[in-house]
C-alpha cells in the first residue's frame, strides 16, 4: 500500500479523501442542528422559519468541520465536539444575516439564495440573527461537560470570539473603514477580528471538547489564527476573481463599497503569497499532532485553494 507523506510530516497509508470527509461531517452537523433548533412550526413560527432558512441555506460548514477535525487531532470524539461545532455555526450564520442587512453590507443574495431580510423583512431578520446568537449559548450551556474545561470556560471562549473585542470589533472597523485609505496593519486588525477570531475559536473548542492539554491548545490557536487570516484574504481575492453564481453571494461588493481588502491594499499577487505564507505557518503548528492532524491539514489546504 503506498504511503503518503504530508506537510506536517505525518505519514498515511491512504491519501485523505476530503470530499468524503466534508460531506459526512456536513450531514452530521445538519442532523445535529436540526435537533438543536426549534421546529419551523414552533410558535412564533416566523422566527423559527427565518432562523432555519439561513441556517440550512447551504453554507460550506467550514467552522464546524474545523471544530470536529480539531477534536480528532486531540484524540476526541465527534459526539463530544458536535454541540460546540453547532454553536459556532449558529453564531456564524447570525453574523451573516446581520452583515447582509441594509444598515450593514446591504446584500440581496447569500448562500445562493435571497438574504434573510429579503424573504422575511428587516425586523424578523434582525431577530433571527439574535435568535441564532442566543441559541449558540443555550447549546453550549446544555452540553454534558468535559473533565478539563468547565461550562464557564466554554461559554467565555464563545463570548470572547463573538463579542465587541473580536467579531463585532472587526465589523465596526470594517464599516468605519469604508471609502477610506487604510494601512496594511489596520486591515490585518479587521481581518483578525472579523474572521480569524471565530475560526480560531472553532478549533480551540474542538480541542477543549477533547480535553486537550495546554500545548495542544496553543498549537490549535496558532493554526486557527493563521488559517482564519488566510481564509479572509482568500475571501477578498474571490470577491474580485469569481462570479456571483460561483460564490452564491454578490461578487465585486468590496470594490463597489470601497472596502479595504488585501488585493486593494497589497495587490492580488502579494495577497496570494501572504495567504500561502499564513497557511504554511498553520501547517507548522500541526506538527505536534502528527498523523491525527490529517483532516485539519486537508482543510487548511482546501481553504487556501477554494474557489467559493
Ligand atoms: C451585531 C448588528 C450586529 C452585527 C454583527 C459581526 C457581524 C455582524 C458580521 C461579521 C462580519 C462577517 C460577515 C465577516 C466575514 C466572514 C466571512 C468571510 C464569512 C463567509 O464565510 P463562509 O465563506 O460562508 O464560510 P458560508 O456561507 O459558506 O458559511
Amino acid at each position: 500500500m503506498p504511503v503518503t507523506a504530508t506537510r506536517t510530516g505525518a505519514r498515511h497509508s491512504r491519501p485523505f479523501d476530503l470530499q468524503a470527509y466534508l460531506s459526512d461531517r456536513t450531514e452530521a452537523v445538519n442532523r445535529a442542528l436540526n435537533l438543536f433548533l426549534p421546529r419551523d412550526a414552533t410558535r412564533p413560527a416566523t422566527i423559527h422559519k427565518a432562523m432555519r432558512y439561513s441556517l440550512f441555506a447551504g453554507g460550506k460548514r467550514m467552522r464546524p468541520a474545523l471544530c470536529l477535525a480539531a477534536a480528532e487531532a486531540c484524540g476526541g470524539s465527534m459526539e463530544d465536539a458536535m454541540p460546540l461545532a453547532c454553536a459556532i455555526e449558529c453564531i456564524h450564520t447570525y453574523s451573516l444575516i446581520h452583515d447582509d442587512l441594509p444598515a450593514m453590507d446591504n446584500d440581496d443574495y447569500r448562500r445562493g439564495k435571497p438574504t434573510n431580510h429579503k424573504v422575511f423583512g428587516e425586523g424578523i431578520a434582525i431577530l433571527a440573527g439574535d435568535g441564532l446568537l442566543t441559541q449558540a449559548f443555550e447549546i453550549a450551556a446544555k452540553c454534558r461537560g468535559w473533565s478539563r474545561y468547565s461550562h464557564r470556560d466554554i461559554v467565555l471562549e464563545i463570548a470572547r470570539a463573538a463579542g465587541s473585542l473580536q467579531l463585532i470589533a472587526g465589523q465596526v472597523a470594517d464599516l468605519e473603514g469604508e471609502g477610506k485609505k487604510i494601512s496594511a496593519g489596520e486591515l490585518k486588525y479587521i481581518h483578525e477580528r472579523k474572521t480569524s477570531a471565530l475560526l480560531c475559536c472553532s478549533v480551540r473548542l474542538g480541542g477543549m471538547s477533547a480535553n486537550c492539554n495546554a500545548s495542544q491548545l496553543k498549537a490549535l490557536t496558532d493554526f486557527g489564527y493563521n488559517v482564519g487570516l488566510a481564509f479572509q484574504i482568500i475571501d477578498d481575492i474571490l470577491d474580485i476573481t469569481q462570479t456571483t453564481e460561483q460564490l452564491g453571494k454578490t461578487a465585486g461588493k468590496d470594490t463597489a463599497a470601497q472596502k479595504a481588502t488585501y488585493p486593494a491594499v497589497v495587490g492580488l499577487e502579494e495577497s496570494r503569497k501572504v495567504a500561502q505564507r499564513l497557511t504554511n505557518r498553520a501547517f507548522g503548528a500541526l506538527k505536534v499532532f502528527r498523523a491525527k492532524a490529517v483532516a485539519l491539514e486537508a482543510l487548511a489546504t482546501y481553504l487556501l485553494q477554494r474557489d467559493r
